[in-house]
């Protein structure tokens, strides 16, 4: 039995599998040392080059080939390794070794995805994030392929590939890349009911996070948990990141798709090499097998969540991202994720589409990665040794001794063994089932609103506003109006003043649409919503709104100073020390890149001038007290590069403290009306200016004075 030392012989397995060319000669891939790599084999200098040439066509023919097919859906990704350390025994529940055995560490793989963009497209698409995470366990692999929203757009894995279809760029014209804003996607949602509480999500700014470090994972479906005496429960999978759930503003997400579409793989990338390992808590919502058919919808309906109200997320671990990926292709790219790879202790339940998914997902590594050996690649191997009698196939790796290749034999000794059930052995959880073959869909799936409702209802005001915006700019793109007008009648069923102030956007009215089985809400006074109010006859859960996050701490936000020579070196470093020693990392912005001298005579190195980077790679802006400073950055050729940062910044809501002599920046800018009722603008006057910056950095944004900084 392995112990806590899999962590270790996971890293030692990728090690035996890498190498370095530092100091090494260059060979061909049979070894050979070459000599001339600069020119090709050619009868005369001048000459034709020659067939002869194997260095040549070696080359050639392998870079020919260096590309694989992207994945179908989650094309772009980022990885990162980490480990799972419990916290708290699961034993209980589930017979797990990786769960019940306490202060275990086991060494993961997490790739962050999105799903409908091409391997090439923006990081800041709005769009749902994959969260797929691998335990390397003793056990043998376990794949918790999850996303960072708690549903799913539909119910049957029959309706995925029209789903993708539809969302993916149209088939005529290859349009639009990584966006769902078009035609066919909203012409597929609007006639499915069933897609609506996932569009809320979608829709809302968890679809456009701030950091891959940022995110909650989800689970989705419901799985099972089996203990040592075969008792089952329910169990949904929660990831909570412990820097909180944050998001950017949907005008920022858009420029810094055009500024730095790498945003996310490079945050997380970064963060990993500055040592500020993202970490999550894992939690588990438990319901005992006995309670399935307590809840008013159906435990198999992935389009359904659990409250956590009704149902709290226990935590019981912590993962820890901490080693960047050596080699992004043999890694992140390679990487074969599948929903069915389960240990014992945990096993499916009958999801329509969790069933689905259980076929998917071998079938496309197959396409994408050629071969059955797939789990052969570093990435992708067990801890534990493979031991069975499949053999063959493209690239195998593994060297299998002996003759016989088959079982029941003799001739290997009857070799290699099945496992009972307490050596470790996976044994499916046994159930009854009986029924007619049928190809319907359950009764119980078939309340399609109820939660789109909690979720619109339990937004703050600032995010509901959001959601409706992205609902307006999504259906703006729709070019067909009655498909806006049926998504709008859809709208009519979760709330009718979003329905109300998206038609009138759209310009279309509002029109019910009658769904079978579905209950359109008590006609709602729509002047009386304006009030932006919880709908009082509609419940609510404080753990769907981003209001409710974290926001107790300024660890590895990204800080811009504003600044030009003369900048008072003094406040500049006491400012710059307490940020950091608080977790967040400064970075200075200057006209250009040369050199600044302080007025105390030091000398500044700027990372960014003002026309290399843009304020939406920053969560907050100190503009530098030094009257030379100001004076530098007020001259023509910098002032509307330094306004436009500010300004800009003040947009989107983020903390911006003005040090002393920067009035005149301060008046020139958008930023003066409404300074005294705003949390989020620190000026000289200020008592505690620094404390007073640090508190609404840990805030994130200043969501509350929105309307107000761009009225
Ligand atoms: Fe996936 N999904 N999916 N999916 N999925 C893939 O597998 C599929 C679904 C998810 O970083 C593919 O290796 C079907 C739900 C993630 O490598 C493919 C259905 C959830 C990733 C596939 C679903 C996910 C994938 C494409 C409906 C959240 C990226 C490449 C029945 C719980 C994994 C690949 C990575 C990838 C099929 C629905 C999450 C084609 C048929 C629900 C995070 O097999």
């Amino acid at each position: 039995m392995k112990t806590n030392n899999s962590n270790n012989e996971k890293e030692e397995q990728l090690k035996r599998h890498s190498t370095s060319n530092e100091n090494e000669k260059l060979t061909t891939n049979q070894g050979l040392k070459i000599n001339n790599n600069q020119d090709s084999l050619k009868a005369g200098e001048r000459g034709p080059s020659l067939l002869e040439d194997f260095i040549l066509r070696e080359k050639i023919t392998h870079f020919d080939h260096e590309r694989i097919p992207e994945r179908v859906v989650h094309a772009r990704g980022s990885g990162a390794h980490g480990v799972f350390k419990l916290t708290k025994s699961l034993a209980a529940y589930t017979k797990a070794k990786f769960l019940t055995e306490l202060g275990k560490e086991t060494p993961v793989f997490v790739r962050f995805s999105t799903v409908a963009g091409s391997k090439g497209s923006t990081d800041l698409a709005r769009d749902v994030r994959g969260f797929a995470i691998k335990f390397y366990t003793d056990e043998g692999n376990y794949d918790l392929v999850a996303n960072n929203m708690p549903v799913f757009f539909i119910q049957d894995a029959i309706k995925f590939p029209d789903l993708i279809h539809a969302v993916k760029p149209e088939p005529d014209n290859e349009m639009p890349q990584a966006a769902s804003a078009h035609d066919t996607f909203w012409d597929f949602i609007s006639l499915m009911p069933e897609s609506m509480h996932m569009i809320m999500w979608l829709m809302s700014d968890r679809a456009i996070p701030r950091s891959l470090r940022m995110m909650e994972g989800f689970g989705v479906h419901s799985f099972k948990f089996v203990n040592e005496e075969g008792k089952v429960h329910f169990v949904k999978f929660h990831f909570k990141p412990r820097l909180g759930v944050h998001s950017v503003a949907w005008s920022e997400a858009q420029t810094i798709s055009g500024v730095d579409p790498d945003f996310h793989k490079r945050d997380l990338w970064e963060a990993i090499e500055n040592g500020n390992y993202p970490e999550w808590d894992f939690g588990v919502q438990l319901i005992p097998e006995e309670d399935e058919h307590r809840f008013d919808f159906d435990l198999l309906d992935p389009t359904k969540l659990v409250p956590e109200e009704e149902i709290p997320v226990k935590i019981f671990g912590t993962l820890t991202l901490n080693r960047n990926p050596d080699n992004f292709f043999a890694e992140t790219e390679q990487v074969a994720f599948h929903p069915g790879h389960i240990i014992p202790g945990i096993d499916f339940t009958n999801d329509p589409l969790l069933q689905g998914r259980l076929f998917s997902y071998t079938d496309t590594q197959l396409s994408r990665l050629g071969s059955p050996n797939f789990h052969e690649i570093p990435i992708n191997r067990s801890i534990n040794t493979v031991h069975n009698n499949q053999r063959d196939g493209h690239m195998r790796q593994q060297i299998v001794k002996g003759k016989s290749s088959y079982d029941p034999n003799s001739i290997g000794g009857g070799c290699p063994f099945q496992s009972m059930m307490s050596e470790g052995g996976f044994a499916t959880q046994q159930e009854r089932v009986s029924g007619a073959k049928v190809r319907e869909r359950s009764k119980s799936f078939v309340d399609h609103y109820s939660q789109a409702k909690l979720f619109y209802n339990s937004q703050s005001t600032p995010e509901k506003m959001h959601l409706q915006n992205a609902l307006i700019f999504e259906l703006s793109k729709v070019t067909r109006p009655e498909v806006r007008e049926r998504l709008v009648g859809q709208l009519a069923y979760i709330d009718m003043f979003l329905a109300w102030r998206v038609a009138e956007k759209l310009g279309v009215e509002v029109k019910k649409l009658e769904w079978p089985n579905q209950s359109l809400p008590a006609d709602t006074n729509v002047i009386e919503l304006q009030s932006e109010e919880r709908d009082p006859h509609t419940k609510f859960s404080e753990a769907l709104s981003m209001a409710n996050t974290v926001k107790n701490t300024i660890k590895s936000r990204k800080i811009g100073f504003i600044l030009a020579s003369g900048a008072d070196g003094g406040s500049l470093n006491d400012l710059k020390t307490q940020l950091e020693r608080e977790g967040a990392r400064v970075e200075l912005i200057a006209p250009n890149l040369a050199g600044i001298r302080a007025n105390d005579g030091s000398e500044l190195t700027p990372k960014h001038s003002l026309t290399s980077t843009g304020s939406v790679c920053f969560d907050a802006l100190f503009i530098c007290s030094g009257e030379d400073s100001v004076k530098e950055l007020m001259i023509s050729e910098n002032k509307h590069l330094v306004l436009h940062f500010i300004n800009e910044a003040y947009k989107h809501c983020k903390p911006i403290y003005f040090g002393n002599d920067t009035e005149v920046l301060y008046h020139n800018s958008n930023v003066d009306q409404k300074k005294h009722e705003d949390p989020g603008i620190i000026t000289w006057e200020d008592d505690n200016p620094t404390d007073k910056f640090i508190n609404a950095i840990a805030q994130h944004r200043v969501w509350d004075m929105e309307m107000e900084r761009n009225s």
